[in-house]
């Protein structure tokens, strides 16, 4: 099916002028649509509705099956994991019970008001009432201490089970950390980044060693800042991050003109022609979900509704028999887990969440 029928079949209309806009703390920062992706050369601003879609940037499989928290029962199929290899994402419009998306959006108001039900302070709370401007992209990371719906989610061992399948992980998954974002009405752009600048660069081995899971909670489409891919991005070549020459990458409250100029950056410096990148927007319903690389180049528009929020639960998960790399010693966010006398990632920090049955 391809991606504009999809959306035209909700009766929706992506402007052609609409452009850009999110982020990272341990750093960085969704009603009603049918997932689809729509492209656009890196050179030109303008969203090109259908063209590659979902056949050639992202994924339109669907799947059905009952379980908990997880709206499908298998595991990825080979054309969703050909799409994630592929592409760098895979989108999964059915992901989560409503039942639980809806219990999650209770529970995002709780947070952000410092309510936890555990009794555990997050690891990093973005934003607080009366505080910062209602406008302002929040985030929570690690709410999976704090909260227990937020818990049994990001801590499912399903989820664990299909990522350790998607990626090989013979030794199984861990959670390396969750963000709960919630990008208001007028919510501030995230930067184009990889995760692996974050999270992968910390441990050992490197490649393939994290995925994310970025789950809606709202429908997400380019009206109130969905997630955009630079496709195929991981697999351009690598560059040292520690390097002085090595590419910037925008904060969380990224500027929404220039959400995407790292992205451009790379391609140049990765030696790919301009007229070769395509930016791919992901339209996901709430309760859809995307899976993606480490290294792919991602970020998303400022939210330009008047009133829709754009809510996600993203966990970053990391194969279990990862270590810290040595030296340099790993940076703040990460080292702060680090025992003194051991690589190794401790469960309290990193819980496991799946570990196959040897
Ligand atoms: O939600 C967004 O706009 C970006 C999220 C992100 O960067 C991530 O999940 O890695």
């Amino acid at each position: 099916m391809s991606c504009s029928w999809h959306c035209a079949a909700q009766g929706r209309r992506y402007s052609v002028a609409t452009l850009l806009s999110f982020r990272y703390g341990t750093g960085r920062l969704g009603q009603g649509v049918s997932a689809c992706t729509w492209t656009r050369p890196l050179s030109n601003n303008n969203f090109v509705i259908g063209g590659h879609g979902n056949r050639n940037c992202g994924s339109s499989a669907n799947s059905s099956g009952v379980g908990e928290i997880v709206a499908r029962s298998q595991l990825l199929t080979p054309a969703e994991k050909n799409t994630f290899w592929q592409n760098g994402f895979v989108v999964l419009p059915s992901f989560l019970n409503m039942s639980v998306v809806d219990e999650l959006r209770h529970v995002f108001p709780r947070l952000f008001a410092g309510q936890f039900s555990t009794g555990i302070y997050p690891d990093e709370w973005h934003w607080r009432e009366g505080i910062s401007l209602p406008s302002a992209s929040r985030e929570i990371c690690n709410a999976w201490k704090a909260d227990h719906s937020v818990r049994r989610v990001i801590l499912s061992e399903l989820i664990g089970r299909l990522i350790a399948d998607l990626m090989n992980w013979s030794d199984g998954t861990r959670i390396a950390q969750d963000d709960v974002l919630w990008k208001p009405a007028g919510g501030t752009a995230v930067g184009f980044h990889q995760d692996s600048r974050y999270i992968s660069e910390q441990f050992v081995p490197y490649e393939n060693n994290s995925v994310t899971l970025w789950m809606a909670l709202d429908d997400a489409d380019s009206e109130n800042g969905c997630v955009e891919y630079a496709c195929g991005s991981h697999r351009w070549a690598r560059h040292d991050s520690r390097k002085a020459d090595s590419v910037a990458q925008e904060g969380f409250h990224a500027s929404s003109d220039a959400y995407d100029t790292p992205v451009h950056r790379a391609a140049e410096k990765a030696g790919v022609d301009r007229a070769q990148v395509r930016i791919a927007g992901t339209a996901v319903p709430a309760g859809g979900a995307i899976l993606h690389h480490q290294d792919v180049w991602h970020g998303s528009q400022r939210n330009k509704s008047a009133a829709r929020l754009r809510r996600a639960l993203v966990g970053h998960y990391i194969r279990s028999d990862a270590r810290f790399r040595e030296s340099p010693h790993p940076t703040y966010i990460y080292g702060r887990y680090k025992l003194a006398d051991s690589t190794a990632l401790h469960d309290s920090f990193f819980p496991l969440t799946f570990r196959p049955r040897l």
